[in-house]
């Protein structure tokens, strides 16, 4: 029979697979409160059998979602510690996972003071799937009285669109919501594109919801500003050593949910594009807006990333 500890951390590990749990800021800080728990549950006194367990557990949750970077950062910050008793360890694990859910948190409201300083009255906004990062920035603009509208759109094929709705009815947002291929057709409306971020590589490019890099093409052709709402957290230390991010592909069911009844249809649902940096003005995260050029610094000066550390991520 499994063990209770490994058994809720299985069960967060599903949630997070199946999209329940979904969002690159949400999965980070369902895995931080995952390991956290799976440690204080775990039933050894040996330090050498707790280091290991963890990392497995580690290793569970990382395998989710390939190319959430937020995920492994998480993972990282969290079973950072030098312990000299599976005591002293839990200790670590729960304030670094603590401390890490609550930064977090703060880092959406402070993306959304600074972001929304670059939103002016009379803006119409559009916005890309469903980001807590870039609805925080519009959701400010929009509570400190500026009178802005946003376009929505649909984000084929999990249509995480409707949240995206659902959130600005609530709020009271107005709001006006399009299929993804309509894009091209209202840009020449639109005054800044804001999008969240799922990975920042170090040369300051975007990996986000499928369809991202369209939109972004769209809007250097049109000339409309192109703003990225990130969490320094979903900056990949591993990308200054050239590692691509792996692009994580879905089941075809997402796309065509009977697509077994085509004998000689292949259906490929990638979950996210790679849109480059000179497509985008500037990215808000937590410490400061910057241009996509100095993501380098981010990695190097905020998740203070080290040669030789590297290889162990
Ligand atoms: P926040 C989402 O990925 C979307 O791509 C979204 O833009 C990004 O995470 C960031 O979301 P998915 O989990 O962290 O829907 O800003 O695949 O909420």
């Amino acid at each position: 029979m499994e063990r209770p500890a490994i058994k809720q951390l299985l069960k967060t590990a599903n949630r997070i697979r199946s999209m329940e749990i979904r969002g690159a800021g949400l999965i980070a800080r369902a895995a931080a409160g995952a390991i956290r728990d799976y440690a204080l549950d775990l039933e050894t006194s040996s330090l050498d059998e707790f280091n290991s367990e963890v990392k497995k557990a580690a290793q569970i949750l990382l395998n989710t979602r390939p190319t959430a970077v937020s995920l492994s950062n998480a993972v990282q910050m969290v079973t950072r510690y030098k312990a000299e008793s599976v005591e002293d360890a839990r200790i670590s694990i729960t304030s670094n996972a603590d401390r890490f859910i609550e930064e977090s948190q703060k880092a959406i409201e402070l993306i959304g003071t600074i972001g929304s300083r670059r939103i002016r009255d009379g803006d119409t906004l559009l916005t890309h799937c469903n980001s807590m990062a870039a609805i925080s920035v519009i959701n400010t603009a929009f509570k400190a009285g500026r009178d802005i509208e946003v376009i929505a759109t649909e984000s084929r094929p999990r249509n995480q669109g409707l949240l995206t709705i659902s959130i600005f009815e609530e709020l009271g947002v107005p709001t006006t919501f399009i299929v993804d291929s309509a894009v091209r057709s209202v840009m020449n409306e639109v005054d800044l594109v804001v999008v969240g971020a799922d990975v920042i590589t170090a040369n300051g490019s975007l990996v986000n919801k499928i369809g991202t890099a369209q939109i972004a093409l769209i809007a250097h052709e049109a000339r409309t500003s192109f703003m990225v709402a990130a969490e320094t957290y979903k900056f990949s230390p591993k990308t200054i050593l050239g590692e691509l991010v792996t692009i994580e592909e879905r089941s075809p069911e997402e796309v065509l949910p009977k697509s077994s009844d085509f004998k000689n249809i292949k259906v490929r649902n990638p979950a996210f594009d790679v849109t480059p940096h000179h497509y985008i003005d500037l990215i808000c995260t937590e410490i400061g807006a910057i241009p996509p050029v100095m993501s380098y610094l981010i990695i190097k000066e905020k998740l203070g990333w080290e040669l030789g550390q590297q290889a162990n991520i």
